[in-house]
């Protein structure tokens, strides 16, 4: 059986989870956000990471109903912490191209932030900068919509994509999430030091946040602090967990 045919069996079967990893504001160290991370569940193989299907799944289209899933599961997830009491959390979801410019897109989001009660300020969309350069006219409307319904974006693995600085200034986005790359670099590593503390001038002066990933170690996490970084994310904080033990994590006032 083809990896395409079993992908579309996991998607009737409902074999996908969400795991979700806590976004930490570095000043007060409390959870102000959540990524939600795909992993198939499959009944031979265990827990599959993202690398192992989310590419296959973009070839074949079924990235379609697959990220639907996911933006609804998410929102849903997010939504139900909210009226559980928790301190609301920015709940990043990855989009990929092939979502962005399907005709459907922004109907989809605003049937799932109805059908879920979300407030749009708490969903945020991350994209690299690879999915924002396809199609720039095209691209610029729909996230002027996203704006428009008060929904946030973020760009993914900053620094890392093929494109030059002035999307910066074209598109309305609200945080650089500088890519894990750089941050595990950048103790020992003089030029990965000096690209964070530039990309979080860069956020200070454009003013969009700034959320450093993979933080692994308290030296990373004393030098972000120290260069102003907003947010972060990574082992150091938390890897990412299974819904109830990020409830869990929320309700621990982390
Ligand atoms: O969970 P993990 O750290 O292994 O994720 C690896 C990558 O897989 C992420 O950086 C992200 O780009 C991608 N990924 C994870 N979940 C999703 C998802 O729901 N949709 C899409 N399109 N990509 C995802
Ligand atoms: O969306 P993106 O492709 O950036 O997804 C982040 C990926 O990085 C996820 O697969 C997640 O499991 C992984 N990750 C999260 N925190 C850390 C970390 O501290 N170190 C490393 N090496 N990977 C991490
Ligand atoms: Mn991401
Ligand atoms: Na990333």
């Amino acid at each position: 059986q083809s990896i395409e045919a079993e992908l579309r069996l996991a998607l009737e079967r409902q074999e996908f989870v969400l795991y979700y990893q806590p976004i930490i504001h570095l000043l007060t160290g409390k959870i102000v956000g959540v990524e939600a991370l795909i992993r198939w569940q499959h009944p031979e193989r265990g827990l599959l990471p993202p690398e192992q299907f989310v590419s296959v799944a973009e070839d074949c289209g079924l990235i379609l109903p697959m990220g639907r899933w996911v933006l609804h599961e998410a929102c849903r997830q997010a939504q139900a912490w909210n009226q559980a009491g928790l301190s609301p959390v920015t709940i990043a979801i990855n989009t990929s191209a092939h979502e962005l410019r399907a005709k459907d897109f922004i109907e989809n989001i605003c049937e799932t932030l109805a059908e879920t009660g979300l407030p749009p300020h708490l969903l945020e969309l991350e994209m690299t900068e690879t999915v924002l350069m396809r199609d720039t006219e095209d691209t610029n409307s729909v996230l002027r919509a996203l704006v428009e319904m008060g929904v946030k974006l973020a760009i993914d693995d900053f620094g890392t994509g093929f494109s030059s600085l002035s999307y910066l200034k074209q598109y309305p986005t609200d945080a650089l999430k500088i890519d894990q790359s750089f941050v595990s670099q950048m103790i020992n590593n003089k030029d990965s030091a000096a690209i964070v503390s530039a990309v979080i001038s860069l956020g200070i002066n454009l003013r969009k946040r700034t959320i450093a990933e993979g933080v692994e170690t308290a030296e990373q996490h004393a030098l972000l602090l120290a260069l102003h970084c907003d947010e972060g994310q990574g082992y150091y904080f938390s890897h990412p967990v299974a819904a109830g033990e990020f409830a869990t994590l929320l309700a621990s006032g982390i």
